[in-house]
């Protein structure tokens, strides 16, 4: 057998270079690229490597600002990408691979593939303890990586070469699994990176792996026929699994022909286009009028490709009907099997096809007409309403919070439900638009109009402020021609920015829209409207023994031209046109800053999301909220 002398940072970039998924007969490299942030924990092993054979075997290698924000970058690039392709990271020992926790967490949880190199101390343990090594008294192979396990599906140590030897492909098999897929962590010791061994030239023979499409149980398709064809009520739950199966087509075709309406997830809102006849729009705690009327009465509900988080089922209360019954599609055992329902274990597309095809062949006319006529019927008044909304009329006021400050004066400002307008008519409905957390996410959901399965790309399965701008740069290393706009709030844009400069750096030219309302408004309309007085939500200074003296006013145009992008002003309708249409002309990442009206707000639909208020309490209005939180409860479904 042939050999190859590498060291085991080497065998990885080769390895690495050699792997590409298939799905649909189309081949893509798997992992095109790797992040690295070095120190002294891979810069001579991994970041050796990447340095000598990335070039000649096809690794690119990017540098990032933040090993967070890296993270957030493969996992927005593994979203657009449909699951189908991977970035790797790379990360020094301690604090820069500690960094890397929060959006691998993230990306486990939207099942987002993601494969990680956090670097370990030495397994020789002769120097220890090494600059940050954390030591551990009882267990000396306890590392701070070990924090990685709850947050892998997959996750191994590397203390001898030979174990990549069964590590890698094992890595490889969990990424490209539709239903084991999220983070995979290969924690790699200092010194074992740089050690060399000589490895079967095999290991680095070009290697496809096949993305499945699992299909579904015949008797369990006979089922799910059975019941459809038995309701009168039929609803499907959209989630993020239709789009990663590329359903799209499939689900639109069904819903058409049986007539069944469509209601949306955060993850699955694009699979359709916003205007197709049975989109009902989005459902649950964020939902919108028509969905959550129709989920309110369905009496059989299809989830297809949900995760069925407490936003999409309106922390369970969405279903009202005393009957109602549930089927799970999705290619995640786990996942089907919530809400007490039948499982149906499949791959969306097979599911959806196989579906269709039992109930054609028992002659089922589809959904009852009256079904059929409600759900036109509330899909055109939610429509209008979007409108109106996206227009700035019906939009709620204050909510009973009195503001300290004295700079509150303005009311021309924009509503945010105007800003996402005026961007959506700019961009249209194919840009990528992009967002996380804050009160976007929930007027996003509302009022963004997307004509494509990939113009809507949300992370709310972590919500993780920081997001937004790492994401930019994902979706555009995935597809360099879509047009893509980040929204972000001022918040989150504080908590993390430094993305900017590694897009610059990369020449990926995008648009941030930065929606500035004086800081965290999403917690803040929470809090008052669970009966707390305005308390550390807004970017306020210290005033006497609390922080509620005036603004603190950060000039963000100022700070996005320090990093080097093209930064604009926009507090009014067209300077926002202005600057959108500027910004599609220049060849640099623009950042937009428009101020807006803290408390022009978009009020809610029916939905309704269980946030516990205090059960024992001076406050008369936290005592009010409670007495009301109950009520909510009542409603919730047991499982
Ligand atoms: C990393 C992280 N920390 C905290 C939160 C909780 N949180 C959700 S929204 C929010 C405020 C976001 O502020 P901003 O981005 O300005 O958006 P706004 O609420 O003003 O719309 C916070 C603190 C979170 N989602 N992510
Ligand atoms: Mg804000």
């Amino acid at each position: 057998m042939s050999k190859r002398r590498l060291t085991v940072g080497q065998a990885i970039v080769a390895y690495l270079a050699a792997q590409s998924s298939e799905r649909d007969g189309v081949a893509r490299p798997l992992v095109p690229g790797m992040f690295a942030i070095l120190g002294h924990g891979n810069v001579t092993g991994l970041g050796q490597a990447l340095q000598e054979l990335g070039p000649e075997v096809g690794l690119e290698a990017y540098r990032p600002q933040n090993e967070q924000a890296m993270v957030h970058t493969a996992a927005a690039f593994a979203k657009h990408a449909n699951r189908l392709q991977v970035l790797a990271c790379t990360a020094s020992i301690g604090p820069g691979s500690t960094n890397m926790l929060t959006a691998a967490a993230g990306a486990t949880i939207n099942r987002l593939p993601v494969l990680l190199f956090p670097s370990d101390y030495f397994a020789n343990r002769v120097p220890d303890p090494v600059l940050q090594q954390l030591e551990h008294p009882l267990e000396h192979d306890v590392s701070v990586n070990d924090a990685f396990r709850p947050v892998s599906r997959f996750f191994t140590r590397i203390t001898r070469p030979e174990q990549l030897l069964a590590a890698l492909p094992e890595a490889m098999r969990v990424l490209t699994d539709p239903a084991e897929t999220g983070a995979v962590t290969i924690a790699l010791p200092e010194d074992v990176q740089t050690e060399a061994y000589d490895w079967p030239e095999a290991f680095f023979a070009p290697r496809a792996w096949r993305v499945r499409r699992p299909e579904p149980e015949a008797e369990l398709v006979a089922e799910a026929a059975r019941r459809l064809a038995r309701a009168e009520r039929p609803l499907i739950v959209c989630g993020g699994g239709v789009i990663y199966s590329g359903a799209e087509e499939e689900l639109a075709a069904f819903a058409l022909r049986h007539g069944v309406p469509v209601v949306e997830s955060q993850a699955g809102k694009g699979a359709l286009p916003w205007d197709h006849p049975l989109n009902a729009g989005p459902v649950g705690a964020a939902g919108g009028l028509a969905a959550n009327r129709l989920a309110a009465g369905a009496d059989l509900v299809v989830a297809v490709g949900t995760r069925l988080g407490d936003f999409v089922t309106a922390s369970k209360t969405a279903f009202q009907d005393p009957g109602v019954e549930f089927v799970g599609v999705n290619v995640t055992p786990f996942d089907a099997a919530k809400l007490g329902g039948m499982a149906l274990v499949a791959d969306a597309k097979r599911a959806l096809e196989r579906l269709g095809a039992a109930l054609e062949a028992a002659g089922w006319e589809g959904a009852p007409a009256a079904w059929r006529e409600r759900t036109r019927s509330l899909k055109r008044e939610w429509d209008g309403v979007v409108d109106e909304l996206r227009a700035g009329k019906g939009l709620a006021a204050t909510r009973g919070g009195v503001d300290p400050g004295a700079q509150v004066a303005a009311d021309d400002r924009l509503a945010q439900a105007e800003v996402i307008g005026i961007v959506n008519d700019a961009v249209g409905g194919h840009a990528t638009m992009i967002c996380a957390a804050g009160s976007m996410p929930g007027d996003l959901l509302k009022l963004w109009r997307p004509e494509d399965p990939k113009a809507y790309h949300l992370e709310y399965g972590y919500s993780c402020m920081g997001y937004e701008i790492p994401a930019g740069i994902g979706v555009k290393l995935a597809e360099p021609e879509r047009e893509v706009v980040v929204m972000i709030g001022d918040g989150s844009y504080l908590m993390m920015n430094s993305e900017i400069v590694t897009a610059l750096a990369e020449g990926l030219r995008f648009t941030v829209v930065l929606v500035d309302n004086h800081g965290f408004q999403s917690i803040h309309g929470l809090q008052r409207a669970s009966g707390t007085p305005s308390f550390l939500n807004e970017l306020r200074s210290r005033g006497g023994a609390a922080l509620d003296g005036p603004y603190q006013t950060v000039d963000f145009t100022a700070h996005a031209r320090s990093l080097g992008a093209n930064a604009l002003y926009a507090p009014t309708r067209e300077a926002l046109e202005e600057a959108l249409a500027a910004a599609k002309g220049d060849e640099r990442l623009s950042v937009i800053v428009v101020p807006t009206h803290p408390e022009k707000r978009v009020p809610g639909f029916e939905g309704w999301w269980d946030v516990p208020i205090a059960e024992a309490t001076e406050q008369e209005n936290v005592r009010a909220a409670r007495w009301e939180y109950d009520l909510g409860r009542a409603k919730q479904r047991p499982v």
